[in-house]
């Protein structure tokens, strides 16, 4: 008898298969729960010194890191940054603050209540090299 006859390579790709469904209804499980019920926030800061995407990279990345903070936009054309956070978790000052730690100037301009929802096209803008 040979043993390789046993072994069905489509018995492995099943499991494979298993495997992936269930990473992928566990993964929208937990995008679910962190879109959950939160009343966020959105507040507009005026950023000076940002030259380039590299320091647009760098000030997303600090507040992003914030406890809290949802959701980071920044521009060094518009001198601006804009985040989603849960107003509980973190405030405007401690925003400031880390964006002031790397060297910039930052001010609030306004804040506005906003929706829990995030927008997918906000996390692929994200996703830019630096320079
Ligand atoms: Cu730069």
């Amino acid at each position: 008898m040979n043993p390789t006859k046993s072994f069905s390579p489509w018995s492995l790709g099943a499991v494979a298969l298993v495997a992936l469904i269930g990473t992928g209804a566990w993964a929208s499980r937990t995008a679910a729960a962190a879109t959950d019920e939160v009343p966020l926030v959105t507040s507009v800061f005026r950023v000076e010194g940002m030259t380039c995407g590299g320091c647009e990279a760098s000030v997303k990345m600090t507040v992003k890191r914030l406890d809290g903070v949802r959701e980071v936009e920044a521009s060094h054309t518009e001198k601006r940054a804009t985040v989603t956070y849960d107003a509980k978790k973190v405030s405007p000052e401690a925003i400031v603050a880390a964006i002031e730690k790397l060297g910039y100037t930052a001010e609030l301009v306004e804040t506005k209540t906003t929706t829990a929802e995030t927008k997918a096209t906000g996390l692929l803008a994200k996703l830019r090299a630096c320079c």
